[in-house]
């Protein structure tokens, strides 16, 4: 599923619901093959679907993502074939990296997933070495890079925001500020309680937008998007959202969080909230939309069963693709 949208038509609208149901059908299956022992350190993103879904949704295949240790939604929403991610979480030999980068160093360079990271903030330079790429071989490619809210105080963002403003480099900085970095809260963490407004200091536009709706992300991405592609420069979104497990799985949130507070948040939960959208838009039914809820289960456990089913690699790929291969 890759796909560029720069209009808010059915086609975006149903794309944007598929991805997300894919996303969190996706997410549930991962959990499942954690939970049986067959992948460790497993970061789910459901509760946060919306907001790789509203960016990439402007962005073209050649445009470049680059994620977190909480990647599997921006790998999803960039178009990385599923099947290849379960077997790369299960290690296998067929997996999108050969089974040697796991569930939180995926990448697929041809569909412009420059990588998922397990070092937090470790991606921001990267990415704006990336867009400054772009920019020198004078293409209109646009960057984005995802991180969290706890990554938003590490040095590395703060250092890239400063020279992707003096170089007007078509990158957008994306927070999902999911309220906890591991247990700790954003409140007591984050200084001057947003992270948006760190944007005018160094001269980009910052802003905040609702991390649950996905329209709202669609449109805020469309018009950061549009600047970096038009070589106006960054824009830094921070997009408030909310994971609904815990941190890795085996924490258990309710030691550092409330019942209501996530109640709160599954209340506005974005796939219901776009359901209820297009549903009351008119042109599409509940059964159209169901009919994408089963296309969506059953491309997940086609994934579940190829990964399942595919072998761990010989033990001679130990010494390839590897920068230092000791005898
Ligand atoms: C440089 C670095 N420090 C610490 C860690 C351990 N660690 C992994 S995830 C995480 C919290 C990150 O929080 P946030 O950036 O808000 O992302 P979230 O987990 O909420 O998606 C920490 C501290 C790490 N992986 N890398
Ligand atoms: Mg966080």
């Amino acid at each position: 599923m890759v796909a560029t949208h720069t209009d808010l038509n059915t086609d975006t609208l149903l794309w944007m619901y598929e991805t997300m149901v894919v996303i969190r059908r996706f997410e549930e299956q991962a959990r499942r093959e954690a939970d049986a022992g067959k992948l460790r350190g497993m970061h789910s993103s459901i509760g946060q679907e919306a907001v790789p879904t509203g960016i990439c949704a402007h962005l073209r295949v050649d445009d470049y993502v680059l994620g977190t240790h909480r990647s599997h939604h921006h790998c999803i929403a960039k178009g990385v074939d599923m099947s290849e991610m379960m077997a790369e979480l299960l290690g296998k030999a067929t997996g999108t990296n050969k089974g040697k980068g796991g569930t939180m160093h995926i990448a697929d360079i041809d569909k412009g997933m420059l990588g998922a990271n397990g070092v937090v903030g470790s991606n921001i330079p990267v990415a704006t070495g990336v867009a400054l790429s772009a920019k020198i071989r004078g293409s209109d490619q646009v960057t984005a890079v995802f991180f969290g809210d706890g990554a938003s105080s590490q040095g590395s963002l703060h250092e890239s925001m400063n020279l992707a403003s003096i170089w007007k480099l078509p990158v957008l900085f994306v927070c999902e500020n999911n309220r906890y970095a591991e247990a700790t809260p954003f409140e007591y963490a984050v200084a001057g309680g947003s992270v948006s407004n760190r944007a005018p200091g160094y001269d980009m536009p910052g802003v905040v937008v609702d991390g649950q709706s996905v329209l709202d992300v669609f449109e805020v991405a469309r018009e950061a998007v549009r600047r970096a592609r038009a070589g106006e420069g960054p824009t830094l979104i921070e997009a408030q959202t909310y994971r609904y497990q815990g941190h890795f799985g085996a924490d258990d949130p309710l030691g550092y969080r409330t019942q209501e507070e996530e109640d709160y948040y599954e209340a506005r939960d974005c796939i219901a909230n776009l359901r209820a959208h297009i549903v009351g838009s008119g042109d599409t039914s509940e059964a159209d939309l169901d009919a994408i809820d089963r296309k969506a289960l059953s491309a997940v456990e086609a994934a579940a069963k190829f990964a399942n089913d595919s072998p761990f690699p010989e033990d001679d790929e130990l010494t390839t693709d590897v920068y230092v291969a000791y005898p």
